[in-house]
């Protein structure tokens, strides 16, 4: 599913992110850049070691907030690594954790001059983010952000299953109507 934004066309498909030939693909990171499983251990493992010891010299990122890489052997130039919040029920800070995660990426590819990007589902997967909570943020997000800034060319959500795809899709409907 594509819509255009202004000059950006916003795309949902599914997928598997290391495959995307973005020029960004945006990692579902931990605050301590130290990888794992999921979207992070399949980028690292894509991407190759060199990736780790940029994360290493790097240090860290706080929750909310992402840095970058260079993308390896990755298709793409750059990883850009996020940092969703833990779900504990909603009533903590983590909406707006996550409206940051996706936030501070998108500024980050502006800064580099980046024109295509790719998000995953950031937090739905072992941080337990509900996805259809989570994809309303995440699109909402995206979309504030594109009508404000010019810069970039695509911004692809690529879902890892069936399911999540449909979820996206109805939010994006959703959103579309208002
Ligand atoms: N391409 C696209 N989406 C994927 C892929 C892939 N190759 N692999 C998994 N997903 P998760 P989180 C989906 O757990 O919840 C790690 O250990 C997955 O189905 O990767 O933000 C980190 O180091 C789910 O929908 O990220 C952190 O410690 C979504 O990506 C922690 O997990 C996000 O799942 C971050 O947890």
């Amino acid at each position: 599913m594509d819509i255009n934004i202004n000059s950006t066309t916003l795309s949902l498909i599914k997928g598997d992110i290391t495959q995307q030939d973005t020029e960004a693909i945006v990692n579902a990171a931990n605050s301590r850049l130290a990888g794992g499983g999921g979207v992070d251990g399949a980028i690292h493992r894509a991407g190759g070691p060199s990736i780790m010891e940029e994360c290493i010299r790097i240090g860290g990122c706080p929750t909310g907030s992402a840095v970058i890489t260079t993308g390896g052997n990755l298709k793409a130039r750059y990883v850009i690594h996020a940092v969703g919040p833990i779900y504990k029920g909603g009533k903590g800070r983590e909406r707006e954790l996550l409206e940051s995660a996706y936030r501070k990426s998108l500024e980050i590819a502006i800064e580099k001059g980046i024109k295509s990007i790719s998000f995953p589902s950031i937090s739905t997967g072992a941080y337990g983010y509900p996805t259809k909570e989570a994809s309303e943020i995440a699109l909402g997000t995206v979309i504030d952000f594109i009508k404000g800034n010019k810069g970039l060319d695509i911004v692809r959500f690529v879902l890892f299953s069936e399911g999540d795809l449909k979820v996206y899709e109805g939010s994006l409907n959703k959103i579309k109507k208002v």
